[in-house]
């Protein structure tokens, strides 16, 4: 049709990270270290440089050849004088002291102990350090600190959920939670996203999205969704999120990353017998079971297709397509739609397509 734009997001999230040949050992050295850096950055709260690093990473993912020297890079965006001393460094010496300083650094050691507990953020994490604390023994065994639910439950799962999940155990949830969704909603649409749905092996969750061709037959279907889990004994801890989304007003912000649709942050028991794999490894503690993390996000089905390009990642990806839609199209991308400046441009999903109607 004259004036309909079809963006292909299958096209957008696949050519992201799955399929990209990942071959040669310096650049997982390099990735891993410029990753340690970004991450320390974070902690120290350094936006610029976390983000450089961040970036930096992505174009190394990108390559599509190995890097022997420097001559290799050149030419490359996203590459300053500061990640080139890392890999410089990496590729002469086999490893950097600058991440070697890092690693050994009390500060970054306790943070990504603390933020690796669910529930725990950058503000937690710092109040913890300040007060001392250098392991999780130390934070548990102080009667002072009050525990929010949430990370009672990352506390009480930690050996689990610290734990990476597979794909197969992905698929095993995957099954529970179209099963549950489509006994209370035959039609509904239920779609795995985050880093499963860019290709990834393994990840630190199961994000799900659903939604329902028609509106009426949505209302209430997380709440419903969670009470059939609560039903069938395997819901070991959520958190509900009420939608706060108003169709009307444009985004406040011009990069918010989340989003105000109707959420809720779970983790679910997953009992072994459910998973496909023979050469699976142990459940911790010898159990059958694994407490696995998973999000459930519920969209209208009009935003439906830019919620899951929103939620298919990866961070970076969605950080680039806003920065795109804002510097160059001179527009505001986020997970509910697309907008100009001064109005909501008329979107609509369809097929897990996004039709842009350009008036
Ligand atoms: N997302 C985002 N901004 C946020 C949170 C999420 O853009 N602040 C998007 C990008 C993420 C996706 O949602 O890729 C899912 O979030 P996860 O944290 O689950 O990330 P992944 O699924 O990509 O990785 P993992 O394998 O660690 O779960
Ligand atoms: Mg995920």
């Amino acid at each position: 049709l004259p004036g309909v734009e079809v963006l292909d997001i299958t096209w957008f999230t696949e050519s992201m990270e799955a399929g990209k040949p990942v071959t040669v050992e310096d650049r997982h050295r390099i990735g891993d270290a410029f990753e340690i850096l970004s991450q320390n950055y974070e902690f120290i709260e350094s936006e610029g440089p976390c983000l450089a690093f961040m970036r930096a990473t992505s174009v190394l993912k990108s390559l599509p050849h190995a890097i022997h020297s420097l001559q290799d890079l050149e030419g490359l965006p996203c590459l300053g004088d500061q990640t080139k001393a890392v890999i410089e460094d990496i590729l002469e010496c086999g490893h950097s002291s600058k991440v070697q300083h890092v690693l050994s650094d009390d500060r970054y050691k306790a943070f990504k102990l603390f933020t690796s507990v669910f529930g725990v953020g950058l503000k937690t994490a710092e109040k913890w350090y300040r007060r001392g604390f250098r392991s999780l023994e130390e934070v548990k065994a102080d009667s002072s600190i009050h525990f929010t639910k949430m990370q009672k439950a990352g506390f009480l799962y930690y050996d689990d959920i610290s734990r990476a999940v597979s794909r197969d155990e992905a698929s095993a949830i995957g099954q529970i939670v179209e099963d549950t969704v489509h006994l209370l909603v035959p039609d509904a649409l239920v779609v795995v996203t985050g880093g499963f749905r860019r290709g990834k092996e393994f990840g630190h969750d199961v994000d799900f999205l659903i939604t329902t061709p028609e509106t009426e037959k949505g209302e209430g279907i997380l709440h419903n969704v969670i009470n059939e889990l609560k039903h069938q004994g395997i819901l070991l801890y959520y958190d509900i999120v009420d939608a706060t989304f108003d169709k009307t007003k444009l985004p406040s912000k011009r990069f918010e990353a989340m989003d105000h649709f109707e959420k809720c942050f779970a983790i679910i028991k997953l009992n072994k017998k459910l998973v496909k794999c023979d050469g699976q490894e142990e459940f911790a503690g010898g159990k059958d079971w694994k407490a696995i993390r998973v999000d459930l996000v519920v969209p209208p089905v009009d935003n439906f297709a830019f919620a899951l390009l929103g939620w298919s990642g990866s961070r970076q990806f969605e950080r680039d397509l806003r920065r795109y839609a804002h510097y160059e199209k001179k527009m505001i991308l986020d997970n509910h739609g697309l907008y100009d400046k001064t109005k909501v441009v008329e979107t609509k999903s369809f097929q897990g397509k996004i039709l842009i109607l350009i008036v």
